[in-house]
């Protein structure tokens, strides 16, 4: 069993997807654990990114993140991480499969409806930035 964790994005949460995002999760057999709709201050978003906190488009990665609430859950299942990154589609949606959320849901690389972690060890450290461990049940 793998964890990993997701975000809907504000462009998502706007258009009023999130229960078609969670309800793909679910037929993937990704088991919610935990889930909260939050909005993210600058400092969350760019501590959130610090990755690429050197590259061109971090702040307008930032603006973005923090243009809207977000839902931010914790995925369990068989390898979780790689089936959530699956479905999710290529970064920018253009480059997307037929069929995943990005493809289906996203306008663009800049508004991209979802996140997901990229690798367990990653995903344990995105776990632990938005969640205690008593939510996680
Ligand atoms: P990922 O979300 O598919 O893991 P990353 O490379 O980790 O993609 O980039 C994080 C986020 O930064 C992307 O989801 C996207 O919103 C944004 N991003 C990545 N590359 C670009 C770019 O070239 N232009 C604008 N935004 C980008
Ligand atoms: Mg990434």
């Amino acid at each position: 069993m793998e964890q990993t964790l997701s975000i809907i994005k504000p462009d998502a949460v706007a258009k009023g997807v999130i229960g078609k995002i969670i309800d793909r999760f679910e037929s993937e057999q990704l088991r919610i654990v935990a889930t909260k709709k939050i909005q993210l201050s600058k400092q969350d978003a760019q501590s959130f990114y610090a990755v690429h906190a050197e590259r061109p488009f971090f702040k307008d990665l930032v603006d973005f993140m923090i243009s809207g609430p977000v839902v931010v859950s914790v995925l369990e299942g068989e390898n979780a991480v790689l089936v959530h990154r699956d479905l999710m589609g290529a970064t920018d949606p253009k480059e997307a499969e037929i069929g995943t959320i990005r493809a289906d849901f996203a306008e663009n690389i800049d508004a991209n409806a979802v996140h997901g972690s990229d690798s367990v060890e990653n995903a344990k450290n995105e776990i632990r930035f938005f969640f205690a461990d008593r939510e996680l049940t």
